[in-house]
């Protein structure tokens, strides 16, 4: 009973002290002007209360942050008065009230979105952050550039039909890196598939990178995933998996794991917008809330889910807004400022691990890029909207404004740079192309330690076509 009280006193202190940023700010100041085409960020229906047209009694509350005052209500949970007017009920007490109020299903204005860089990379004045030195901050930067790079190159050698497919981060370049930079390498990490600078920056080399692309036999998974499904044990990075969410019940039991072997580590999932539509993401957030594991879970939200804009995955203002529904702390952090990344994920880190909690932090970073390779967004999406966001909301960009303004940066250290990872990534790209494929016989292996009858049987079957048509299959597998 003490120790419930204990900790019910720590999460309704924490539920009051968080989230830091300014809720008082109107959207108006949050909006950013200037955009003629409407903002996928930036849903009316989540801004206007909706009236609905009902009985006085039905008066929609707009109260927020109901969690605050259940938390009050747990603090003073020995005062008499208050015992009256309350139902003590399995899970606390619940106050009274001869109002028939609803929750509103919307807020009046939208959670802020937490940034400390301006859109000129200048430092925002008496912004809450963290800080980054110089060798940090030039990694950081490297880093971004690298990614965006091999996006860009590996996006190409796709186009010229040497790898099958890939998806490239562009334009959330910063969530990638600054994220992977704030965290400890003992972290588990469990990517959705946007999110493979959180292994660059932990030493996957940019050969390993294109070893899985090709699938040769210096990949990882032996050529059995699709290109960018990347993973490695050395890392601590699980291996992206095809279907969407399910990295959340398995982060939140490994975020568990990590509690009960008292470790000084996270787990940290990444998800996408669309992938909160999946029940495996409400399975997981909830599981990993009910059983207090240390984990972050990091939600890009880009805008878009392949074609589906996000007006048509939720009503609710993001996702940020969930968090709480699930008593976890969360936060709203612009996806196109490093520095705000870093900060978030770091201060997340922190309470993940010294808390024993989870996390949750939603960033706003628009897809610059199509879905993937089997994907033209020119068919559902306004060019002006994508070259907006590539160039006036360039994460990439703004972050080296803010190294230059340091004075930590120059146009010599740039072109250096660029020029060695060029040739780094012709090189890697040309030697993964020439490396053999694994053996088909790495197809039918390392499932089951011996193979059922009819895995057999289909590897049997597989040969004898391989035979019977050899012009249909690879002549650089051996069979
Ligand atoms: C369970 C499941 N349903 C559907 C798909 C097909 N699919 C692949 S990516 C994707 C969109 C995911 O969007 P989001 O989570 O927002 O990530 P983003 O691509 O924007 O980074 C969909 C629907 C899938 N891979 N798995
Ligand atoms: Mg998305």
């Amino acid at each position: 009973m003490g120790s419930w009280w204990r900790r019910s006193s720590a999460i309704a202190h924490h539920m009051r002290s968080f989230p830091k940023v300014d809720l008082r700010r109107t959207a108006a100041q949050i909006h950013q002007a200037g955009s003629s085409w409407s903002n996928p960020f930036q849903s009316d229906k989540t801004l206007t209360p909706r009236s609905f047209p009902c009985n006085k009694a039905f008066l929609f509350s707009v109260e927020r942050f109901k969690f605050t005052v259940a938390g009050k209500q747990l603090d003073s949970r020995h005062d008499d008065d208050d015992d009256e007017q309350a139902l003590d009920f399995p899970g606390g007490k619940v106050p009274y009230t001869s109002e028939m109020t609803f929750i509103s299903g919307s807020f009046d204005q939208r959670i802020p979105c937490y940034r400390v860089l301006d859109d000129d990379g200048e430092l925002i004045r008496d912004s809450d952050f963290e800080k980054v030195n110089k060798e940090l901050a030039v990694k950081m930067y490297s880093n971004m550039v690298t990614l965006q790079m091999m996006d860009t190159l590996f996006y190409e050698a796709q186009r010229q039909g040497r790898i099958s497919f890939y998806i490239t981060s562009f334009g959330e370049e910063a969530i990638n890196i600054a994220s992977a930079a704030a965290l400890s390498k003992d972290d588990i990490v469990l990517p959705q598939y946007r999110e493979p600078g959180v292994l660059l920056w932990r030493g996957f080399t940019l050969q390993e990178f294109a070893n899985q692309c090709f699938g040769n036999k210096g990949d990882g998974g032996k050529g059995r995933q699709m290109p960018v499904h990347y993973g490695s044990r050395k890392h601590n990075v699980v291996t992206v998996s095809s279907p969407i969410a399910t990295q959340l019940p398995q982060a939140a039991g490994m975020a568990y794991s990590l509690k009960m072997d008292k470790k000084d580590a996270c787990a940290v999932a990444f998800i996408g917008d669309g992938g909160t539509s999946e029940g495996d993401f409400h399975a997981g957030v909830n599981f990993a809330a009910v059983m207090e594991a240390p984990i972050i879970f990091v939600c890009r939200n880009n805008g878009w889910a392949i074609s589906t804009p996000i007006s048509e995955q939720f009503r609710s203002d993001g996702i940020v807004v969930k968090g709480p529904a699930y008593g976890i702390p969360s936060i709203r952090v612009d996806g196109t400022d490093a520095l705000a990344v870093y900060g978030a994920i770091h201060a997340a880190r922190n309470m993940a691990i010294s808390e024993q909690r989870p996390v949750l932090v939603e960033t706003l970073a628009y897809r610059v890029g199509h879905h993937s390779t089997s994907d033209d967004s020119t068919k559902y999406r306004p060019l002006e909207e994508i070259e907006y966001w590539k160039i006036d909301r360039n994460p990439v960009k703004r972050f080296r404004k803010w190294v230059e303004i340091n004075g930590w940066w120059s146009e010599r250290d740039e072109a250096q740079l660029r020029s060695s990872i060029k040739k780094q990534l012709l090189q890697a790209i040309q030697v993964a192309e020439k490396t053999e494929k694994p053996p088909l016989t790495e197809l039918f292996a390392d499932v089951y330690d011996l193979p059922p009858s009819n895995l057999l049987e289909q590897e049997k079957q597989l040969r004898e076509t391989i035979n019977k048509y050899p012009q249909d299959f690879p002549s650089d597998v051996s069979v």
